[in-house]
């Protein structure tokens, strides 16, 4: 059985993070360990939450991995805290690194041309330093301008300022850089993606749905990560990826009763499974 080793908060209620990771990445079969970096009480979109670091519980953690000889097919980094975590993943890489299983970095630090609470301009360029070593990135067009100090532009641009980004983001040293938020239409959105090694882009849009959610990245990462563990490559998991996160958004919004925080992806692991059949 693949096993992927997640890196990421717990945030107990709000829908992102672990509680979003673990269940996807098991729905593929693949075994999910984790590695949890804070416990916060909610998500930072709601009001007054708490926070636990667990970053000193992290070397420790390793060692023993490391004793046990343990090893995994990927290592999945989602939203990390601070500088030290970003120096621990660092090392994680190097320690657990082979030649046939990947790294992938979701730098998850800001949306919508804002950073998230907490995070400030230096962290974005010590995030872009992880990148660096990761073997695939997925940030969106936000975090992408904060980690190539580019103007955020939110609309209006072209399918050859989106490839010179993907150019730039991989020249910070990985091999494949997914743009996700991408639109060049305004009714369609999707995701783009450049591979360094065979110079080759490929590109995946769906219809645009009229609503925002919190931890959809989180879905599409997750789901991006079990497809690429159980070999469907690249193209078709970034469809499985997107063409999922979007069947959960609308089954969401079908729901008239939704919470405001978080999309119901649960009800739509029957479609996962049968997608990736
Ligand atoms: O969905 C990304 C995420 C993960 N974890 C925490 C967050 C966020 C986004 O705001 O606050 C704690």
């Amino acid at each position: 059985m693949k096993r992927i080793l997640t890196i990421q908060d717990i945030s107990c209620v709000g829908k992102c993070s672990l509680t979003v990771a673990l269940p996807i990445i098991s729905a593929f079969g693949v075994e999910t360990s984790v590695l949890p970096t804070a416990v916060l009480s909610t998500h930072t979109m709601f009001k007054g939450f708490t926070f636990r670091d667990l970053t000193c519980d992290i070397e420790d953690i390793e060692k023993h991995w490391l004793d046990q000889k343990i090893d995994f097919d990927s290592i999945y980094t989602g939203y990390l805290g601070s500088f030290e975590q970003l120096e621990l993943c660092s090392k994680i890489f190097k320690d657990f690194k082979k030649k046939d299983n990947f790294i992938l970095v979701d730098p998850v630090m800001a949306d919508n041309g804002k950073l998230y609470p907490g995070f400030d301009q230096n962290f974005a360029d010590n995030m872009a330093v992880l990148c660096g070593k990761a073997d695939i990135i997925v940030p969106n067009l936000t975090e992408a301008s904060f980690m190539l100090h580019t103007p955020y532009i939110a609309e209006g641009y072209d399918e050859d300022y989106i490839k010179d980004l993907l150019v730039k983001l991989t020249d910070l040293g990985c091999n494949k850089a997914i743009l996700t938020g991408v639109s060049f239409e305004k009714d369609k959105l999707g995701v783009y993606t450049y591979d360094k090694n065979t110079k080759e882009y490929f590109s995946y849009f769906r219809e645009r749905l009229p609503v925002s959610f919190h931890g959809t990245g989180d879905i599409f990462s997750s789901a991006l990560c079990g497809a690429l563990a159980i070999d469907k490559g690249i193209e078709e998991s970034l469809k499985i990826a997107v063409d999922y996160t979007v069947e959960s958004i609308k089954v969401t919004m079908d729901n008239p009763e939704h919470n405001w925080y978080g999309v119901e992806f649960e009800k739509t692991f029957p479609y996962l499974i049968d997608r990736i059949k």
